[in-house]
């Protein structure tokens, strides 16, 4: 049986998002955040990093969203969400594959813990850390984060998938940065994420996999 070790408001949701869209039966385990945002210790007993998603299938126990959509599309996929293998579209979904967690949510997760900062800070100094967190948001992270925006709208123009004419793993990738940046960010003038957050929330299987796991503020 096909477990999924979830936590609340996380980017484990795209795997019960891709479990509904290939039609498989799976259980899940459900995990709520702390009061700091991080995984309950309960996790570490899964996988000694203590983050979600972790699947366990058999004997599998397996971490890393990227692998995990490969392991299930590969297992259980018969070709499904995927272009032709070593087809031009293929190598694409290769790169939004490890781009998703490698490149665009590095500086999304860092806005985040950022933007945190202040209101963690001694009052004394809170004036301070705000002037510091909004010189390193504009210097550091919204050039970057502009650019990997209009990487993101320009990659979606064609089709309004992110490797080739029909949705793919790389879509189901790539639905948790975009949610995340629409949500701590948004996305001025980009038409292409937001129709593409859009478009996926309106198949049967992402609500379906909303309705299994709970909270999820991004959608
Ligand atoms: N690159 C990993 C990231 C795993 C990760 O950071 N998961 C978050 C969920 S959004 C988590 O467990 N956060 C809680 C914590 O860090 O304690 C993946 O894609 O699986």
């Amino acid at each position: 049986m096909i477990t999924i070790h979830h936590l609340e408001n996380s980017r484990s949701q795209r795997i019960l998002w891709l479990l509904e869209e290939l039609g498989l039966r799976y259980e899940v385990k459900s995990y709520k955040r702390l009061p700091s945002l991080a995984a309950p210790p309960e996790l570490k007993q899964v996988h000694p990093l203590g983050k979600s998603p972790v699947l366990t299938d058999g004997g599998l126990t397996l971490a890393e969203t990227g692998a995990i959509v490969t392991y299930l599309a590969e297992t259980y996929g018969a070709g499904r969400l995927q272009p032709e293998r070593g087809s031009p579209d293929w190598w694409r979904m290769q790169h939004f594959l490890h781009h998703a967690e490698g490149s665009a949510m590095p500086p999304l997760f860092m806005k985040l813990v950022f933007a945190r900062i202040p209101a963690q800070a001694p009052l004394v100094v809170r004036p301070v850390a705000k002037a510091l967190m909004r010189g390193v948001d504009q210097h550091l992270l919204a050039p970057r984060l502009a650019d990997l925006f209009d990487y993101w709208d320009a990659a979606l123009a064609d089709t309004g998938w992110f490797a080739g004419p029909n949705m793919t793993l790389a879509d189901i990738m790539m639905s948790f940065p975009l949610e995340a940046a629409g949500s701590r960010v948004g996305f001025e003038g980009r038409r292409n994420l937001p129709a593409f957050l859009e478009r996926i929330h309106a198949r049967p299987a992402y609500g379906a996999a909303l309705a299994r796991g709970g909270p999820y503020a991004y959608a």
